[in-house]
């Protein structure tokens, strides 16, 4: 079967804003008393806005203390601390190799997709001034379920056009190589803890198209 689309994760594989989101988060957890740190703040990587919330609540006994309302009120107080540092994004920020392995799929003729969660994806995609690198990016406010179910990553197929089983995605969370699995598709994962992924690399320096190619050789027949 031939590759048809590449979809990609935003947040730790063409950008690495999660430790902007860990400093609003932080900002937000102290004022109710909850404390956490860089480690915790790994198992938020491409979990939704509400849902990185609960799990914060959670971490801090403070689960049932908050009315929906005033979750919302958190929520968006710390989104609007993440918007403020994202003002610090250009496109020198990239991360090292996206931009090549970008040209190089277009290049194929392969198709382009993204599957972020994130609100923000398409402002950071312009501050990145890669926004016209992609065919197709999954509206993150139309899906009803986070990572690691595969629903962003099968919108995102959708949008495209393809077959899940002729596309693979990059990710670099653990919830994120579950939902590609689950989608079908086959899946990069980038840095560690990964080993679910079809195919593991330490970072973005290593995801070219040589590789991807090779990759989906060795796991698919005509
Ligand atoms: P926002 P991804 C995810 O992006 C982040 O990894 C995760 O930490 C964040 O909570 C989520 O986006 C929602 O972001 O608050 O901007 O809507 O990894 O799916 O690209
Ligand atoms: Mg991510």
């Amino acid at each position: 079967m031939t590759l048809k689309a590449v979809v990609f994760d935003l947040d730790g594989v063409i950008t690495d804003t999660a430790h902007l989101h860990f400093l609003a988060w932080r900002a937000v957890a102290d004022e109710i008393g909850i404390t956490f740190d860089e480690a915790f703040n790994e198992q938020l990587k491409g979990i939704s806005r509400m849902d990185s919330l609960q799990r914060i609540l959670k971490h801090g006994g403070k689960e049932g203390t908050f009315s929906d309302e005033q979750r919302l009120a958190l929520a968006t107080k710390k989104n609007a601390l993440y918007v403020q540092s994202l003002a610090s994004l250009t496109e020198d920020s990239l991360l090292t190799g996206i931009r090549d392995v970008l040209a190089d799929i277009r290049a194929a003729k392969v198709k382009i997709g993204l599957a972020s969660v994130s609100l923000n994806a398409p402002g950071i995609l312009h501050a990145l001034g890669i926004h016209q690198a992609f065919d197709f990016c999954a509206d993150a406010s139309r899906i009803c379920r986070s990572k690691p179910d595969p629903e962003i990553f099968l919108a995102a197929c959708a949008g495209l056009n393809v077959r899940p089983d002729a596309a693979i995605g990059i990710e670099d969370a653990p919830a994120g190589v579950e939902a590609i699995n689950a989608a079908g598709m086959l899946s990069v994962g980038i840095g560690c803890g990964l080993n679910h992924a079809g195919l593991q690399l330490h970072s973005t320096r290593e995801l070219t198209w040589k590789c991807l190619t090779e990759f989906w050789a060795s796991r698919t027949y005509c």
